[in-house]
Order: structure tokens, then sequence, then C-alpha cells
């Protein structure tokens, strides 16, 4: 192909992004207040309840958004042997890449004229994560936003999921949740973005400084309003999964890896860029021929799926990587010869998936990478979530020897006078020798 045109859309629906504007401001709102509320405003626990009743987050007799971490315990410990080992051991692997990775961020200090300057690592205090119920409640969300934010180091950990399963509940014990919330959509990050007032003998909610996770269009409306005001890990959008491969992969895993992203969301979509046309017409009619197989509610989502989804014959596996590059996909799978080459040659990618035995599922489900991973070709600029989204690196600088520093002193002054800024230049005189 000379040029492939594909649409991203703005992972910020319009309409949602007004749906939770109005939600934020009913949920911060004193009663009988019109005008728009500061921004500051926190958010009150019986607009909370009523809110989490009106979305069906919660059950309309219940008298608390919380879930006690005894039933957080209890869940794990009922849970059958064989899921409670699943977790425990996808925990493990998460959180010791999340600790690796924490490992590699150190504290430093250099000479700066007469003193000393560095730099410190430390996390936010407070981290609140966000994993989706409904349909799909994905508890290997809860593992790779929580643990990671406790591997970085959060003081507290707040977790918010509407209607949680069994296996959300047990999720949430075992990667070490302070609070559970169960609300869910813009009135969830809401809650962890301002606090919650705890009025009446309601439990309150501590402000967190980072939200993280993925979730529906009302929550990555949400986020995109409070951002800046607390941090959040990116604006997700449809996940997506582009394989790369040549004549030696096997049709039936391609085809298995690309249904696997399809079932995820109508509007989710797999690519595949071959050199090989043989294996193209392969792969479709596996891909045919195993959606049929699928279970129902997936099988239709998957066929819904496949309709922004395709295929394209490449000329060469420089050419599949270059326009691999400008997709900058979510997930990235890579089946030639010399695999790791290809991938290492690929720049844009949240994760990248090496030879045919490296599954985006395993990944999904906890080799140790994040699966929350940019989507929409914002891979180009970012990473995946990580333990670098809860951590601040603070700067510092110290003068021991006024004298050595006097080259410093003399340079402040220049440069203040010539961006006219006076009184700059007057306090940098007052340490001149
Ligand atoms: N592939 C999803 C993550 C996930 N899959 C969770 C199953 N459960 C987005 O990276
Ligand atoms: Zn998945």
């Amino acid at each position: 192909p000379e040029q492939v045109a594909i649409e991203i859309k703005d992972p910020v629906d319009p309409k949602a992004l007004e749906q939770a504007k109005a939600i934020l401001q009913e949920l911060r709102q004193k009663d009988g207040e019109t005008s728009s509320i500061a921004p500051t405003g926190v958010v009150r626990s019986s607009k909370l309840l009523e809110i989490g009743k009106r979305f069906g987050d919660i059950a309309q007799d219940a008298t608390t958004y919380v879930v006690s971490s005894e039933d957080c315990k209890k869940a794990f410990e009922e849970l059958p042997d064989g899921h409670r080992q699943a977790l425990v051991n996808i925990h493990g692997r998460v959180k010791a890449f999340a600790e690796a990775q924490r490992a590699t961020v150190k504290d430093m200090e250099m000479d700066i004229p007469g003193g000393k300057a560095g730099h410190t690592v430390s996390a936010c205090k407070a981290a609140g994560c966000y994993a989706p119920g409904g349909r799909y409640p994905l508890p290997s969300s809860v593992v790779m936003t929580v643990a990671t934010a406790r591997a970085a180091g959060c003081e507290k950990v707040i977790l918010a999921s509407p209607k949680p399963a069994q296996i959300t509940l047990a999720a949430a014990h075992i990667a070490g949740v302070d609070q559970f919330l169960c609300v869910g959509g813009a009135q969830a990050i809401a809650a962890m973005a301002y606090g919650v007032d705890g009025e009446g003998g309601a439990a309150a909610v501590a402000r967190c400084d980072c939200i993280c996770g993925p979730g529906n269009k009302w929550v990555t409306a949400a986020k995109s309003i409070v951002n800046g005001y607390c941090g959040i890990d990116m604006l997700a959008g449809p996940s997506e999964v582009l394989v790369i491969c040549d004549d030696t992969a096997n049709p039936e895993v391609v085809a298995a890896d690309l249904i696997a992203q399809a079932e995820h969301d109508v509007v989710a979509r797999a690519i595949l860029l071959s050199t090989d046309s043989d294996m193209i017409k392969n792969v479709d009619a596996e891909v045919a021929k195993q959606i049929d197989a699928l279970p129902e509610p997936n099988k239709s989502t998957a066929l819904e799926a496949l309709k922004q989804s395709f295929a394209i014959k490449c000329d060469s596996i420089d050419q599949c990587v270059a326009l691999s590059d400008d997709i900058a996909p979510e997930h990235l799978e890579i089946q030639t010869r010399e695999a790791m080459k290809v991938g290492e040659q690929c720049a844009n990618y949240g994760g990248l998936f090496v030879g045919e035995h490296a599954a985006e599922v395993l990944g999904d489900y906890g080799a140790g990478p994040n699966h929350t991973l940019p989507t929409g070709a914002t891979s180009r600029y970012t990473g995946g979530l990580s333990v670098f989204n809860f951590l601040r690196i603070r700067t510092w600088m110290r003068v021991d020897k006024a004298d050595d520093s006097q080259p410093m002193v003399q340079d402040s002054i220049v440069m203040a006078r010539l961006e006219g800024l006076e009184g700059h230049a007057r306090a940098a005189e007052k340490r001149q020798k």
C-alpha cells in the first residue's frame, strides 16, 4: 500500500463529557445551590449514595457505597482453590515486575557552584484506581492498578468498581486496597478526585493525588475533567491489537489473538499486517471458523468489532514495521522469523509481544508488565501504567559555600535584567559577595 488512512476517534465522547460534567456538578452542590461550584468542592456522601443508586451501581436499599475490608477478605477466602491460586500467582508476577521498575529509579545528587543539587523520588500519597464492573468485570485490572500503586509506595490506595463480583472483591484483598467504593462511572472518578465528605456518619473518602485504570466513556470523560486537579494515567479509548506476521506464523494462533482482542468491545480493533497473502487468507478463514464457535455475547461483540478491523498485505517486513509505527497500536504482536529483531525495529506500541508463544492474553493476565496501555496512537508519546505514574521526581538545591556560588549569582543578575525582572535581579544581588 502507498497510504493507509485510519480513523482515530477522540477518546473523550462529547455527549458523555456533558453528562459527566452534570454528574460532577450535582455531586458537589450544596442543597438549594444552583450556581456552579468551586472546583475544589468535595463530593457529598448523600449525593454519592443517591447517584450510585440512580445508575444501578448499588442496590436501592443500600445504606453505604463502601465494601468493608472484611468482606473483601471473606470473598478471597471463599474462592475455589484454583481461582484463588490464579489470583495469587498473577498478583505475585505483577507486583514483582512493578517493584523491579521502582528499583530502576533512584535519588541522585551532583555538584553545582558552591553546593549540591539533586532529585528525590517519592510516591504520591493517595492513589485512586478504577476497574470496570458490568458485563465483563475485570478483576485483573484491579490487580494491575492496585499492585502498581502499592509497589510505587502510595500510602493509601482506593479502588472504585461498581456492582463488584466476588472475584473483584477477592482481587482487591490480595492487591491491598485500603478502601473499596462500589460505585462506577463519572461518580466514582469524582469521589476519588475530590474526596467525599462523610457527612452524617457516612464513609469519608480521601481525595486522591493520582487516578488510574480503564473504564467506560463516562469514566474517561470524568478523568478528562479532573485531569490537572489530580493526575490521571491516560484517556483510554477502545482496545487494539496489531499482529505482524510472515509465512512462518501459525494462522490458528494469529486468528485466536485477533479474536481475543475483538471480543473486548464492539469498537475494539484487530489489525493484521503480513508479507504473505496466503497467510492473510488462512487467518481470515480461521477467524470466521473460530468466531463462529465463540459463545454469545462474545461472538456478536467480536463480529461487530471486525467491522473496523482489517488486514494489509505488505511488500516487506520493513513496510509492516513502518505501517505499525504509524498506527502505534496498544498491543503489538510479532510472529515472524527473527521476531526479536523485528520488534526492536518498532518504535510505537503500548506493549510488545514477541514470538508465537508470547500471547497478548498472557500480558492481560499478569505475565508481569501492566495491561493498562495507551490506545488510539497515543503510544507515540506515552507508555502504559507503571509505578512512574505514581512517582514524583522532586528536585532540590543547596549552597554551602557562598563564595563559590558567585558565578551563578552573577548569571542570575544579568538574566533577570534581560527579562525585565528587576525584583529578581535584586534578590540575586542580596547573595552577592
Ligand atoms: N486487553 C485488555 C486488558 C484485559 N483483557 C483485561 C482481559 N482482561 C486491555 O489491555
Ligand atoms: Zn484483553
